[in-house]
Formats: structure tokens, C-alpha cells, sequence
């Protein structure tokens, strides 16, 4: 097995010293290492491989066959958005969108699993809704349904009692993105204006315009 041993990034790396992300441009946990990597100025390489088309390489990159997979210059694989997203942010001079300990980063993590949360019942739900019909499960689709509803005051309230722009933000809005591209005729925001007036101050930051969702390896 190889050693983790990770290299501190230097300001000065070229395209063919980039990282490579494996990723698709719907994938709102891949947009979450996607901003994090804007954000803090890191090139990265993107490799769009789709996790669930027939055939697909995603496996070659992660057994675990999902999307996104970092890999490191020494061919080093890392997995699982939060952890991508705090190594990216760790190797940079001066990480700033995880704090490193106490309740500031008990914060930051809690708000970016609600996110993730939101996220796992909402592509378990695209999933189910791409079965045949007589396959379909009405249980889960219900359920992955009320749990998306009743975690949404919930990220509403942590968001708006703090300013601070972290990882837990952008979690927050990649999922609540995603939840409109998905289900838009769901209106799943509508009952909490705030949240919608929140998410729409932040639609124009740079690292947000530059991942929106969308299907497909281009435009
Ligand atoms: N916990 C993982 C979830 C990643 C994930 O489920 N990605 C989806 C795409 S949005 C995927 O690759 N699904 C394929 C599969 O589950 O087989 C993370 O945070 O990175």
C-alpha cells in the first residue's frame, strides 16, 4: 500500500503538477471540492467521468466507483467530499474555510453533514426516480422526502445566525442548488423565503457562477 504522504502545494505548480479531480459537473459533492478549490486559488485538474453510465472509469479511480476522487501527483487517492475538501484546504498557506479545532469547527462540520445529508436523500431519490416504475420504492422516496423537508429549517437557522463564509457554507449551497436542479416542481425552498434570500446573496461569488449544475461533460 502506498504511504500518505501528501506534499504542502506551492503557489507556483504548473498544469501537469495539478491534482486531478474526478468528477461530474451535477455532482454537488464534487462542486463542494470544486469551490473549496477556487476559493483557495488551487489548480486542479478535472477529469469528468460519470459514476453510473454503463462502463464507467469512476471504478479505475475509486473502487468505491464514486464521484469526486482526488489524486495526488504520486498517484495518492482521496476520497469522500469532506475529507477532499479539508486536504485541499489544509495544504493551502492559510486554510480559511475549515477551522482547525473547538466549537468553530464543530460548527462548520456539523452544517456541512446536514448539507451532505440533504444531499445523499436527494441523489437516493434521483436514483430511485430513475428505476422502472414496478422497482420504484414509494417507502424510500417518502422518506428521503421528509427527511430533505424537515433538515431545511434546520440548515436555515445555523446559516443564518452566522455570517462566515466556510465549508459548511458551500456544502449548504451545493445542496440546496442541486435540490432545485433536481426537483424543481418540489418547490422545496418555498416555505422558507429567508433561505432562498440567503442562497441568492451568494449566486454571485465567482467559485459559484463557475460550478452551477449541469448534465453532461459540457455545455
Ligand atoms: N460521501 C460521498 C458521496 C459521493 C457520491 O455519492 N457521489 C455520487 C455522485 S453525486 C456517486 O458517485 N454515486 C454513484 C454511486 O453511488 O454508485 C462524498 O461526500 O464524496
Amino acid at each position: 500500500m502506498q504511504d500518505f504522504a501528501p506534499r504542502p502545494l506551492n503557489a507556483q505548480r504548473t498544469k501537469s503538477q495539478a491534482m486531478k479531480l474526478i468528477y461530474t459537473n451535477a455532482s454537488p459533492y464534487a462542486r463542494k471540492a470544486r469551490i473549496v478549490a477556487l476559493e483557495d486559488g488551487i489548480d486542479l485538474e478535472l477529469i469528468w467521468h460519470h459514476p453510473t453510465a454503463e462502463g464507467s472509469k469512476v471504478p479505475d479511480f475509486n473502487p468505491l466507483g464514486k464521484v469526486p476522487a482526488l489524486i495526488l501527483d504520486d498517484g495518492t487517492l482521496i476520497i469522500d467530499s469532506p475529507v477532499i475538501c479539508e486536504f485541499l484546504d489544509q495544504h493551502e498557506r492559510t486554510p480559511s474555510l475549515v477551522p482547525a479545532a473547538g466549537p468553530d469547527r464543530m460548527r462548520v462540520k456539523t452544517l456541512e453533514a446536514i448539507a451532505d445529508g440533504i444531499m445523499d436523500a436527494t441523489v437516493a431519490s434521483v436514483l430511485e426516480t430513475r428505476r422502472d416504475p414496478s422497482e420504484r420504492s414509494p417507502y424510500w422516496l417518502t422518506r428521503w422526502e421528509e427527511a430533505i423537508r424537515r433538515a431545511l429549517p434546520l440548515l436555515e437557522g445555523q446559516l443564518l445566525a452566522d455570517e462566515s463564509f466556510n465549508l459548511g457554507t458551500i456544502a449548504s449551497i451545493s445542496a440546496l442548488h442541486y435540490l432545485d436542479f433536481r426537483f424543481p416542481e418540489q418547490a422545496y425552498l418555498e416555505p422558507h423565503p429567508a433561505l432562498s434570500e440567503w442562497l441568492k446573496s451568494h449566486e454571485n461569488r465567482d467559485s459559484i457562477v463557475q460550478t452551477m449544475p449541469f448534465d453532461g461533460p459540457s455545455r
